[in-house]
């Protein structure tokens, strides 16, 4: 049962700086607690464009789309290469946006394998330039990966340049969509905006809101979830910290949004995917340590439950 980690220090798609030292600060908890996690597997680094974030950007409904597109190639290699290597590999990131990059990669490693992904997160991801209100592309990545526009919510007008590049990111590896609308799930989603929930509205796409995962239980909300990628290949899921309950975790990730799932809950719905046979790739993001009222508690928080995650993949047969 081999296991490889990635380590994507990208930060250019939030609105806030600091993302990219999320994964130092959870080797800062890792060497505090003498677990060695990091030391267990093979780590292999994704080039960032971070760089880009020293000057302003032109691209204002999509910023950085320049540096993103080359941050999904340089991440989907890395995953597709690691997806055919090992038994399952865990993706560690800044913000959110490369994430669409990773479901390139893994639909890259088996271009006939049909992909469910589970997004964990406050946020919804499934905007577009031409949908945006901030032009912050870790607002985006699911719309990238269902190859969407999503022009009948359209708001802005992106120049042609911001287009240019959020279609190299939607073609990633040569293949649009990644993903299928009906195998797109989310847990905890509550701060979206018009045009996202327009586009799940017309795709019949559900969220799991957090009332609804304690008012049928977390253990039923689960075998419902089975039953929706019964048909999928492989199960891809996208743990965004902001997903948890900022009182009961710390103010540490870019957008914190009150609440959200319990750290208990959110330790039952990744263990529960960890140990599942289709779950090849996990990915953590968001984790800002610059913003953190609590010194690292976020970073600690996300640790623990990374720590769960490998310890079911290592159990798993
Ligand atoms: C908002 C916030 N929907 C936006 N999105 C965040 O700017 O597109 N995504 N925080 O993670
Ligand atoms: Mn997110
Ligand atoms: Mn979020
Ligand atoms: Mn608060």
């Amino acid at each position: 049962n081999s296991i490889a980690y990635i380590i994507n220090d990208s930060e250019i798609s939030a609105g806030t700086r600091g993302a990219s030292l999320g994964p130092g600060a959870l080797r800062v908890v890792d060497d505090n607690s003498k677990n060695f996690l990091f030391s267990r597997y093979p780590i292999h680094y994704v080039k960032t464009m971070n760089h880009l974030l020293d000057k302003p950007t032109e691209f204002q409904w999509g910023k950085r789309a320049d540096g993103l597109a080359t941050v999904y190639k340089n991440v989907a290699e890395v995953v597709s290469k690691q997806r055919k290597q090992n038994d399952f590999t865990l993706v560690i990131a800044g913000d959110h946006g490369s994430a669409g990059g990773t479901i390139a990669g893994l639909k890259m490693a088996n271009p006939e394998n049909r992909i469910g992904v589970l997004w964990v997160d406050a946020h919804g991801d499934l905007h577009t330039p031409y949908t945006t209100p901030t032009g912050n592309m870790h607002g985006m990545p699911l719309a990238t990966a269902l190859n969407e526009d999503n022009l009948e919510s359209k708001i802005n007008d992106p120049l042609p340049d911001t287009i240019k590049f959020w279609n190299e990111m939607k073609n990633t590896g040569q293949i649009a969509p990644k993903i299928q609308a009906e195998d797109l799930g989310f847990i905890g989603l509550r701060d979206l905006e018009t045009p996202e929930v327009e586009l799940m509205e017309r795709k019949g796409i559900k969220n799991i809101s957090v009332n609804e995962l304690r008012s049928e239980g977390v253990r039923n909300i689960l075998s419902r979830l089975d039953e929706k990628y019964a048909e999928c290949d492989e199960i891809y899921l996208s743990f965004d910290v902001d997903s948890m309950d900022p009182d009961l975790t710390s103010h540490g990730t870019g957008t914190p949004v009150d609440h959200g799932i319990s750290i208990e809950e959110a330790g039952i719905i990744l263990r529960h995917f960890a140990g599942h046979p289709k779950v090849k790739c996990i990915e953590f993001v968001e984790i800002n340590p610059c913003l953190d009222e609590k010194t690292n508690r976020m970073a600690e928080v996300a640790y623990g439950l990374i720590k769960e995650v490998i310890d079911v993949v290592e159990r798993k047969a």
